[in-house]
């Protein structure tokens, strides 16, 4: 005997079940009937199923698949930020909930240490706020500062996030294109990748509320020049824009650069929301622990947003990541600080991977900062003819790699949107990792071509 009874599966929105179940307990499902449009989506994230990250581990997920694509450091994070974790997880109190924008010793070292760089007073709890990652800044700044139709100014390429994020707030992102405008002696460097101030100022209306701009940029490892900043920060304050400066990568600065906040030139600290990562401070990416720095009217929105969310952040993990900056900060006139310490590791890495790429044919710019390479590989002409036509070509490339080559990297038209053509030649390679990765990685470039 069969008892069927209409049921609405709860992991698919597109059909309603028959759920027949025997007398024995067997459970069948039959997808005849249609699905009530109570299941479906809501319309906030209409088009936004499909994320970059979700394909690409899942193909890096195969063993034989060497992954230089995802930002995953395999190099082992300080040895202190991790005792520190053990410590604070055997202290009781350390394991309930803390303040809701961050746990006072971590914001306190967030002020303490965000007060040298920004020259001026940081009230930890009015100035700063603990988020689930940068991410988590970025979603409590976007959802708590933006309406509906409101617009965003936003760089190409861009990191992943911002654009789905400014969709489910119901707000517009608006695209602007770094331009490739080299001057002689930095053909090969992201330097030359340029942002265009008066193709800039044509992006503005009475609908922009705000502009996200990424320094050391990802992918590109572009650091923004010091006369860059001061032309978008004029035209944030003409425009009256607020402005948030993803700087997760602010330590990753290579030589003959700088990295310059935004929120330091002048009438910008009261517009600007500056973004942290513990993952790319420390190379804890796992712990997402993120925070912002900003004026007490802009982060009072993004507290809204958290204590109506998420609420809190993981106790145990802020209290080590609070002990850890407690130790760099003691330490900032010495070269051992883990702030300067990583770069000058990764500048080796980098220069090492640059030499790689260079040997095969491949063309990558030198980043400024950051941990990626982009590199141009359509030199390499390698035959892509059995791949679907409306793939883009660094796609394209990067599923070739990984079927022959047995290497994973990231498509940079990924990090884009209108301007995917201005960007589909490249591929990027993230260098964050152990020397016996990069020795894998030179294998496969030694075999290149046998
Ligand atoms: N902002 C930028 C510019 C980032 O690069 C990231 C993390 N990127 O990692 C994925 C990759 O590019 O391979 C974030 C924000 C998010 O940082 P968090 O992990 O702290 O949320």
């Amino acid at each position: 005997m069969y008892l069927i009874r209409r049921y609405l599966c709860p992991l698919s929105n597109k059909a309603k079940l028959l759920k027949i179940t025997c007398s024995s307990g067997c459970l069948r499902f039959s997808t005849s009937a249609k699905m009530s449009k109570k299941f479906k989506n809501a319309r906030r994230i209409e088009g936004l199923d499909s994320n970059m990250w979700v394909e690409f581990s899942k193909l890096a997920s195969d063993p034989s698949v060497l992954n230089l694509g995802q930002d995953l450091p395999d190099i082992p994070p300080p040895i202190y930020i991790k005792e520190e974790l053990a410590k604070a997880s055997t202290i009781d109190e350390m394991n309930q909930y803390t303040r809701s924008f961050g746990h006072p010793s971590l914001v306190e070292a967030l002020s303490s240490l965000y007060e040298k760089i920004y020259d001026k007073p940081i009230d930890p709890n009015l100035e700063t706020i603990v988020t689930v990652g940068a991410y988590g800044s970025i979603y409590n700044a976007i959802q708590g500062l933006v309406n509906e139709k409101e617009e965003v100014i936003i760089i190409e390429p861009f990191f992943d996030c911002y654009d789905p994020m400014i969709k489910m707030a119901g707000a517009i992102p608006v695209y602007i294109p770094l331009r490739y405008k080299p001057t002689k002696g930095n053909e090969w460097s992201s330097a030359a990748w340029i942002l265009d101030l008066k193709e800039l100022e044509s992006k503005f209306n009475s609908k922009t509320k705000l502009l996200i701009i990424n320094t050391p940029q990802n992918p590109t490892g572009k650091i923004f020049s010091r006369e860059e900043l001061k032309g978008v920060a004029n035209l944030c304050i003409k425009h009256d824009i607020i402005c948030i400066s993803d700087e997760v990568y602010e330590w990753l600065v290579y030589t003959g650069n700088k990295h310059i906040k935004i929120a330091t030139l002048p009438g910008m600290w009261e517009r600007t929301i500056t973004v942290g990562s513990a993952g790319k401070t420390f190379s804890v990416t796992g712990w997402k622990l993120g925070w912002s720095i900003g004026p007490r009217s802009l982060i009072k929105q993004m507290q809204t947003v958290q204590q109506n969310s998420i609420f809190t952040c993981a106790t145990p993990l802020q209290e080590a990541l609070a002990r850890a900056f407690q130790i760099d900060i003691k330490r900032m006139n010495d070269p051992e600080c883990y702030f300067y310490s990583l770069a000058r590791e990764l500048e080796v890495k980098r220069d090492r991977m640059i030499q790689l790429l260079r040997s095969i044919g491949l063309k990558p710019i030198v980043p400024e900062g950051g941990y990626f390479i982009i590199a141009d590989v359509s030199a390499l002409n390698v035959g892509l003819s059995d791949r679907k036509k409306n793939e883009a070509y660094d796609y394209k490339f990067v599923m070739w790699m990984i079927k022959n080559k047995k290497l994973l990297a990231i498509p940079v038209t990924k990090f884009c949107n209108v301007y995917r053509k201005d960007f589909e030649k490249y591929v990027r390679f993230c260098f964050i990792k152990q020397d016996s990765t990069l020795d894998a990685f030179e294998k496969i470039i030694k075999n290149w071509n046998k």
